[in-house]
């Protein structure tokens, strides 16, 4: 006779809804085409330029539109969501997801008209206090590339698997990094380079978190550090990273270490911030 399931560990009625993620990355994908026709519409013609934490810290009325028109799509489909955006966006929800938006990353190369900026859009749930990242999306806006990712599902590139370099020694590594807009973050920042950059193939530096974590899980970089970031910048990276089989671990409070599981050891000692 088979045994009978104690009643007590079961009630389907009022099992808590699981979010279909193939809805939420279809929803992020929408999202961040959303934005990236209001950052297009502006390039060469960027209006509102104003600094946030430092001189060099750029923003504008691209960013703006941008994180304005992401917002209102998630809002409309999503209207019990939490929202947390680079713009300002800040909202707790009611669902336990979360929507972590960048609606501009590499607003410097967007000002210059170098064509490495992204809108990077993440879903996250949040439980008890920790956060599991759902799907992440990298629109590239001029080369109109889409990085995804599904948790447990893999990372894509246009519907192409993405596998991230491995196994990859030192001395070969292609290494990204970048650069915190605080001049004394950079001077610590360049002070460290000094010491890696020897034991190294060499170093990249783009200017887009975002889209360096898209190109480590592309096999484009081996690696990529950088570290004074906020969530935004990396939230859907990251998860496209580690989706391609890279390690994706923090690098001090508030940055990233990505590269694949070998080259992530021998690494993780080196581009440790030190305290100076
Ligand atoms: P941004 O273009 O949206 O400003 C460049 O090093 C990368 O790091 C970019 O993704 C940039 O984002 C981000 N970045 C640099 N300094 C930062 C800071 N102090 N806070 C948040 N993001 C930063
Ligand atoms: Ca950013």
């Amino acid at each position: 006779m088979t045994p009978s399931i104690p009643e007590t560990d079961r009630d389907v009625a009022n099992a808590p809804q699981t979010p279909d993620l193939w809805s939420l990355l279809d929803l992020a994908t929408r999202a961040a085409q959303a934005g990236g026709i209001e950052i297009r519409r502006r390039l060469g013609n960027v209006t509102g330029v104003s600094t946030k934490s430092s001189d060099t810290d750029p923003v504008s009325d691209a960013d703006r539109a941008g994180e304005r028109a992401v917002v209102e799509l998630i809002r409309r489909e999503r209207p019990q969501d939490g929202l947390l955006g680079e713009e300002g966006s800040n909202e707790d929800g009611t669902t336990g997801l979360r929507w972590v938006i960048d609606p501009l990353d590499g607003t410097v190369n967007y000002l210059y008209g170098i064509p490495c900026f992204a809108v990077s859009i993440a879903c996250e749930q949040v439980t008890d206090g920790r956060v599991y990242p759902l799907v992440g999306v990298v629109l590239d806006v001029t080369s109109q590339e889409v990085f995804t990712a599904v948790r447990g599902s893999g990372a894509h590139l246009d519907g192409k698997p993405l596998r991230a370099t491995e196994p990859v020694g030192l001395q070969d590594a292609l290494v990204a990094t970048g650069f915190a807009y605080l001049p004394e973050s950079r001077r610590r920042q360049a002070l460290l380079l000094t010491e890696l950059l020897p034991r190294i193939r060499d170093i990249r530096t783009r200017g887009s978190a975002a889209l360096e974590l898209c190109q480590v899980a592309a096999g484009r970089c081996d690696a990529y550090y950088e570290d004074e970031l906020k969530v935004w910048d990396w939230a859907a990276g990251a998860l496209i990273a580690q989706e391609a089989g890279a390690t994706v671990t923090a690098l001090g409070p508030d940055g990233v270490l990505a590269a694949g599981p070998g080259l992530h050891r021998d690494l993780a000692p080196l581009v440790a911030p030190t305290g100076t």
